[in-house]
């Protein structure tokens, strides 16, 4: 269906930000959000297959079991906003649930173009419901659609899945008080955040056997070897998962096997890297159940119901703006 072209700056923005994660003094990195290319959005489909991975399996049952319930909480939205709606499978039912009550319009928002694509044919023919996408950052994605509405329609914005765990506490703070700024009195949040449980199994979910989340991670190597003619050697480095106690996170890293030298031209860099050193491309933060309603209210709503899932400790959180 529709969607709004790509910003013509989302190549140098890349070389931008791989520029300046690589060259960070003290710990490189890599933003998370590069790991969803077209390769990355399809192995982190296969990521939510894996008997380890159960966080999706515990958000898409929250859904549906609750759907109607969740709904029924909400001032009507005739607008629906998914602050990265992926493969948009999880969405169906809660989408679906909306629909029964008003027509309803749906705007995933996506920087990955090929999770867009994949959300567009998912969720594109559902009766009742209109789908615009937009391939843009979650915040001017926001911004787009807040535009759209008349006065009195409601928004409802979804962010499943825990995404906000790649946020760190602070950042998820501010964040969730920008999102908040774009919204009004009526409008809702159903946010989805994955639990604090035993390490050994939460580490099992990022470093799963058959290396799938191995290959996700690798890729961002090799994507960045594919867009800024990179030379990777992407055999001389490591997927590495680690839990981090002090700040509640699993971080995803790539360490280096020897000291090597990694010409990347696209981003106007020459990389040293030392035999061990890291390069940190993802936290996913876990959360005490507390600890949305806490978020909640420092970021500007309530929360008014929580549902956790009881195979997989995942919570759904429904937050309003009054
Ligand atoms: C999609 C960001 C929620 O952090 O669990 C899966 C991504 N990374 N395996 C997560 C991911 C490694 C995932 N999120």
């Amino acid at each position: 269906m529709n969607v709004v072209p790509p910003s013509l700056k989302a190549v140098p923005e890349f070389a931008a930000d791989v520029r300046e994660g690589l060259t960070k003094y003290g710990q490189r990195e890599l933003p998370s959000k590069y790991l969803y290319d077209e390769v990355g959005s399809e192995l982190f489909e296969a990521i939510c297959l894996l008997p380890e991975y159960g966080l999706t399996r515990a958000d898409t049952r929250l859904l549906q079991r609750h759907a109607e319930e969740m709904v029924s909480l909400m001032p009507a939205p005739a607008h629906v906003a998914e602050l990265g709606s992926g493969s948009g499978k999880k969405t169906r039912t809660i989408l679906q649930a909306l629909a029964r009550r008003r027509r309803t319009f749906y705007y995933p928002i996506e920087i990955s173009q090929a999770a867009l694509a994949a959300c567009e044919k998912e969720l594109g023919q559902l009766d009742f419901i209109s789908l615009v996408g937009y391939e843009k950052s979650y915040l001017d994605g926001l911004r787009a659609v807040a535009s759209r509405r008349e006065p009195g329609e409601h928004l409802c914005v979804l962010f499943l899945g825990s995404t906000i765990g790649n946020f760190d506490r602070p950042a998820a703070d501010d964040f969730l008080g920008q999102v908040r700024s774009e919204l009004e009195p009526g409008d809702s949040l159903l946010l989805g955040t994955d639990l604090e449980k035993d390490v050994r199994l939460q580490l099992l979910a990022y470093d799963d056997p058959v290396g799938v989340t191995a290959a996700f991670n690798l890729n961002l190597l090799a994507r960045v070897n594919r867009e800024l003619g990179a030379n990777f050697e992407l055999r001389e480095f490591r997927h590495l998962a680690l839990w981090n106690e002090q700040e509640r996170r699993i971080e995803m890293h790539l360490q280096s096997s020897r000291r090597q030298q990694v010409e990347i031209p696209g981003a106007a860099l020459l990389l040293r890297v030392e035999e061990g050193e890291t390069i940190w491309t993802e936290s996913s933060h876990k959360y005490h159940p507390d600890e949305p309603a806490e978020l909640a209210e420092r970021s500007g709503f309530r929360q008014i119901a929580q549902w956790v899932d009881d195979e997989w400790p995942f919570a759904q959180n429904l937050w309003l703006v009054e």
